[in-house]
């Protein structure tokens, strides 16, 4: 409330200035003194292309400050296949506008400086060039559509079907956490219904599904080295988004509308500990949706292991059905009607929690 107040009441001493400043210049226009006026126009005229410049000095250090600051943690290391695709893409089109955007800024505010009105100056009428219109835009027009061109590209690969051999996980994303599912020795996940949902079965898994008896839902990700694998990303309640910074993945999680992306990560955990020489890192998947007041939560782990690793922790896993025999006895023991009313009382009391 304070700084608000502070910040209005700089605000209005701002006002109050530049109020004054009006009426001493409507002052001397009435009185009749138009040097006066021209002088004050002259001024201002200094003062404010004067501004420019310095804009542009300290605009543009600004700019290349942020930019070396974070260049780090702008630039991950990459740990994926397509990654290497996108980042390609990322920096041609960087330096594309890149180069353009310091060439106009700079002549924007150097001309501003350079053109201020002059007393003893006329402006050159110069109303219309045929050629010069057809090369400012012929040249944007074909740079764009070369950029548009290599990105469509890059999306049709990236977003490709996913290879038959891929690891398959479902990622859930909820307020305010994720939920991992594996399809189990079967290798294929269970159906998955909303109206099934407990707060015990968070997935909703369907458990008449035989598929379904096999899932299980780790407390971490665990990717194999080298091989494809796909996210199917489902969201419980609002838009969330599947974001592997390192892999360069990112995907939203839509309620009602399953997505999914694929990936190859290239580097396991440890090659990355000793690439970055932090002992402690973890590849992390993030929310990147505003999602509510619990958004900043939304961590998981993701772990990447050699291929047999991998395996010998998939043979670790223990199935849901098998640690919850309750949940998947409630499927076949009771009448199907008698199941969804007992869900939707459930979902409701689950909803009131949220
Ligand atoms: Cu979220």
């Amino acid at each position: 409330m304070i700084t608000f107040a502070i910040g209005l009441s700089i605000v209005l001493l701002f006002v109050v200035l530049f109020l004054l400043f009006r009426i001493g210049t409507l002052a001397s226009i009435f009185r009749g003194s138009s040097q006066r006026a021209v002088g004050t126009t002259r001024t201002s005229n200094r003062v404010n292309s004067t501004l420019f410049l310095l804009f542009l000095i300290g605009g543009g250090a600004a700019f290349a400050w942020s930019f070396a600051d974070s260049w780090d943690t702008m630039n991950l290391p990459l740990a994926s296949v397509h990654g290497e695709w996108t980042d390609d893409l990322f920096w041609t089109t960087m330096v594309v506008i890149g180069i353009v955007f310091v060439i106009t800024q700079v002549l924007l505010f150097i001309y501003s400086f350079k053109y201020q009105h002059q007393d003893d100056k006329r402006a050159y009428y110069y109303p219309h060039n045929n050629k010069l219109e057809i090369v400012w835009t012929m040249i944007p027009a074909v740079v764009m559509a070369l950029l548009v061109f290599g990105g469509w590209k890059t999306w049709t690969k990236i977003t490709s079907a996913a290879p038959e051999d891929a690891v398959v996980i479902e990622v859930m994303g909820k307020q305010f956490n994720w939920m991992v599912r594996y399809p189990g020795a079967d290798g294929e996940l269970g159906v998955a219904k909303h109206t099934l949902i407990t707060a015990t079965n968070e997935f909703g898994v369907d458990f008449s599904d035989p598929a379904a008896m096999d899932d299980f839902m780790p407390m971490e990700i665990h990717v194999p080295k080298g091989q494809p694998v796909l996210f199917k990303i489902r969201s419980r309640d609002v838009i969330h988004s599947v974001f592997l910074p390192h892999f360069r993945v990112k995907m939203d999680a839509v309620p009602g509308m399953p997505t999914k992306f694929w990936f190859v990560p290239t580097k396991t955990t440890d090659e990355m500990r000793s690439e970055t020489g932090n002992p402690d890192f973890k590849y992390e998947l993030a929310c990147t949706e505003i999602c509510g007041r619990g958004h900043f939560a939304m961590r998981y782990i993701l772990i990447v292991d050699e291929p047999e690793d991998y395996q010998a922790w998939l043979a670790k896993q223990t199935p849901f059905a098998v640690q919850n025999p309750e949940v998947a006895a409630k499927f076949s023991s009771t009448s199907e009607q008698a199941v969804a009313a007992n869900k939707t009382e459930k979902a409701e009391e689950v909803k009131s929690e949220l």
